[in-house]
């Protein structure tokens, strides 16, 4: 029998993302708060940040990241946990030998998220929509948590497609839609898209992919440099970059840019433990280890300094990290003197654990 025509898939790729993480495992492990706003971060009455939040207290406009005060602001009632990160890697490690049951093609973003190249599927199965399916129900049968999916003819497309009908979704836009589809994206969804270019973009009247095509290559070339090139091509749908099951960055890190500069040291120490727990994750996700701990400060002048300091010995925990990055903030830096705009941490001088492969760093598309 002649198969069914459908549309040509050159490569099949999954992305998928577990639905509120940190907060749903708390929710699965105590089955009172179903149905209630769980907000999973620090301390709401101190400096505390949130890490997440449960679709339910998302309605009250709690986000990542935001302060736990604030969140306790807008929901009062929410319920505030502080995260237990061995639940969560302990669920991260379950997910990640599902996703590889069905391919040796699955490369870890966070805990929580993956990309896989089910374009020659371990037990055959050709349809990547049926994969997506059978990985979510393989998901959920082992613990009890929702995970959403996007499938796509390339990593870019699938990321963006299993953001697209969280919780518990499955969105698929196929290669025949890939024209379409990215028409009316907007450029904030392409990767390496943050709130500054964002900004650049629409002062070039660049709000959509489609407006990049209008834009052109060598206008966007000519703007942004060689991430113009990306970005032309993003807005065309296109991302070549494979899945790489495993590779060892150089560097792992995490930081975020203020709405307001500030002065307050300890908010920024607040904001320290923040991305010393996301950087810790990263480690352990990929399995990672380093001993040195990179401090990252903007001031609003938009000076750029970095400070770091290599440990005797690998860090045991985030807090170790935490109290590094501190000490250098303090000591090394003008922090509290002159307004922070943005701050980060990262490890660098990574290695694997107990791993002898390794592959190098796959060229950089993104500056
Ligand atoms: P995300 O996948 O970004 O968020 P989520 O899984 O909670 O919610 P959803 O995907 O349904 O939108 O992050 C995964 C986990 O990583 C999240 O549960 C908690 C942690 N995290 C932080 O600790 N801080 C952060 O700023 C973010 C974005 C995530
Ligand atoms: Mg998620």
């Amino acid at each position: 029998m002649k198969p069914k025509m459908g549309p040509k898939w050159k490569r099949k790729i999954l992305h998928v993302d577990m639905d509120a993480f940190f907060a749903a495992i708390e929710v699965r492990d105590n089955p009172s708060l179903k149905g209630k706003p769980v907000i999973v971060g620090g301390d709401p009455y101190g400096r505390g940040v949130v890490s997440t939040a449960s679709y339910e207290a998302r309605k009250f406009g709690v986000h990542s990241a935001m302060s736990s005060a604030a969140a306790r602001r807008l929901c009062p009632q929410g319920i505030f946990l502080r995260p237990s990160f061995h639940k969560y890697e302990e669920a991260s490690e379950r997910i990640q030998s599902i996703l590889r049951q069905h391919t040796d093609l699955v490369e870890p973003l966070s805990l929580d998220e993956a990309y896989l190249d089910v374009t020659e599927h371990r037990l055959g199965v050709e349809d990547p929509v049926l994969v997506a399916k059978l990985i979510k129900q393989n998901i959920f049968a082992v613990t009890h948590l929702t995970a959403s999916a996007g499938v796509a003819p390339n990593k870019f497309l699938a990321k963006v497609a299993s953001d697209m009908n969280k919780p518990n979704g499955l969105t698929v836009v196929t290669p025949h839609q890939v024209a379409d589809f990215v028409l009316d994206l907007p450029v904030r969804k392409i990767p390496g898209v943050g709130p500054v270019t964002e900004r650049e973009l629409a002062a070039e009247k660049i709000f959509f992919c489609r407006d990049l095509q209008r834009a052109g290559r060598d206008f966007l070339a000519s703007r942004f440099g060689k991430f113009g090139w990306a970005l032309y091509e993003r807005g065309l749908g296109r991302d070549d970059s494979s899945v790489i099951a495993e590779w060892t960055p150089k560097q792992l890190s995490s930081e975020e840019t203020f709405a307001k500069d500030t002065k307050d040291v300890e908010f920024l120490k607040g904001q320290l433990a923040q991305d010393a727990q996301r950087v810790w994750m990263d480690l352990k996700t990929r399995d990672l280890e380093g001993k040195t701990v990179v401090l990252k400060l903007k001031y609003f002048d938009f000076e750029l300094i970095t400070r770091s300091q290599t440990l005797e010995d690998f860090p045991e925990s985030w807090q170790e990290i935490h109290q590094t990055a501190c000490r250098l903030l303090e000591h090394k830096t003008n922090a509290g003197r002159r307004p922070v705009r943005l701050i980060g941490l990262g490890i660098s001088g990574l290695s694997e654990i107990g791993s002898v492969r390794k592959k190098s760093l796959p060229a950089d598309l993104f500056r």
